[in-house]
This record gives structure tokens, sequence and C-alpha cells, in this order.
């Protein structure tokens, strides 16, 4: 508890503002903004793509992670819908890359709710597909199940709740697939605040925060929760 409480004061703050914060941890394994990889951005011609990797083994303890901050403290019903746009030639695993929402119950409990690219694991393909300039083919998918932590139903919707965090995980390794994959048009749609739209990491509204961070401190004040909790059964 004492951990909790240490990380919920040295948080980065970044009030009011819908930031995505690239991260990793662990051996091989992170997210970057990558130039000329992507779809054309919303600012500028540099056609940028959020690249994820884990060239290590699944069960090696690491990860490409990308973590928003902004939408901490809304009600779980506020989102309503969550999407990216998926390179073909990358991996779009049961597991990663995933969406995980991390919420707060009444009870003080937390749980993370996940939905994982692959079809039948919480995402499906919209029917949209788009080519990059640099040819790489990418299919829209959008979240339309969560997996409960722990659970092997998916449910329809979030449970009430408080949002901690949302974020996105690639925690699949060469075992798995070929270990990296590109993301592009990543979209959080809130009722209260609107869409937000990722293109390009000129996308932030802190664009300092757009460089990889691997500090394992920031990434899990910015998750609300330890790193190990991502693998948690349940509740915690
Ligand atoms: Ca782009």
């Amino acid at each position: 508890m004492a951990i909790f409480i240490a990380l919920a004061f040295t948080s980065p703050v970044f009030a009011s503002s819908f930031v995505l914060h690239p991260a990793g941890f662990g051996p091989h394994s992170y997210a970057a903004w990558a130039d000329g990889q992507g779809l054309p951005d919303s600012h500028g011609t540099v056609n940028q793509a959020l690249y994820f990797q884990k060239m290590t083994t699944t069960a090696t303890n690491a990860a490409g992670i990308a973590i928003f901050k902004g939408f901490g403290g809304l009600p779980s019903s506020d989102l309503t819908g969550l999407k990216f746009w998926v390179g073909t030639d990358g991996h779009c695993g049961a597991g990663a890359p995933r969406f995980d929402v991390l919420l707060q119950f009444a009870s003080g409990m937390k749980q993370f709710f996940f939905a994982g690219c692959q079809s039948g694991s919480g995402m499906a393909p919209t029917g949209m597909t788009a080519t990059a300039p640099n040819g790489r083919v990418f299919q829209q998918r959008e979240v339309v199940c969560w997996y409960p932590s722990g659970a092997i139903t998916c449910v329809s919707s979030l449970p009430p709740g408080t949002i901690v965090s949302i974020a996105m995980v690639f925690d699949e390794g060469t075992d798995q697939g070929v270990g990296f994959v590109f993301l592009d048009n990543i979209e959080i749609d809130s009722a209260s605040t609107g869409t937000h739209l990722w293109t390009s990491a000129a996308d932030n509204h802190d664009p300092s925060a757009s460089t990889t961070t691997f500090d394992t401190t920031v990434i899990e004040a910015l998750l609300g929760a330890p790193l190990t909790s991502l693998y948690i059964t349940g509740q915690f």
C-alpha cells in the first residue's frame, strides 16, 4: 500500500490535456513514433506510425507500452470507442497489441479490462483499409468487447467504475509472431471530451511526452498501478 501512495503523489501532472506516452520495459521492447512508416499525419508530411516491438520471448518480463493521460477520473461509461489502424505486416495477436483500461470500483479495488487485436479477442475489423505512402497496408480495428482480467468471457461494456488509466500493451514476443507492429490513427472516443486521434507525435498536447520513456517509475505513475499488476488475475 505504501508503494501505491508514493506513486499517487509523484504522478506527472498534465492537467486537462490528452497525451500518448510511448514507453517500454525489459529487453528489446519499447514503443516509439517512427517516421515514414505510417499513414498521412494530421500535421506535417512525415507519415509517422507508432511502432511497438518485443524482440524476445513472450515469457520475458518486457513490453512495448503506450499510456494515455487525460482520461483518469472519468466514469467508465464515458468511454464510447477505442480504435486503431494496424499494419498488416505486424503482429495482431490475441493479447498484443491490446488496449488495457484500468478501472477503480466504488470499493476501492482496481481491475484491468483488455481487448486484444485479433478477432475473437476483443477487437474486430471495421472493414476499412488504407495503404501508406511506403506501401504498408493498414486495417482499422475497434474494440467490440472487454475481457475483465482473469475472465474468459468478453463483456459488451465496461462495468461502472472510474477510469484510472488507458494503455496499449505489446507483450507477445518472437515465439508468438514477428515481434513488432505498426499502429496509426489511434482513436479514443469520450462522451464528455470528444474524439481524440493520434496520427503522429504532433497530435500530443504535450509534444515533449512523445519521446519514449524507459523509466519504470514514470510508467507506473502514468499507469496508476505497478507494472506487475498488468498480469494480476481479477481485482487488486
Ligand atoms: Ca500517421
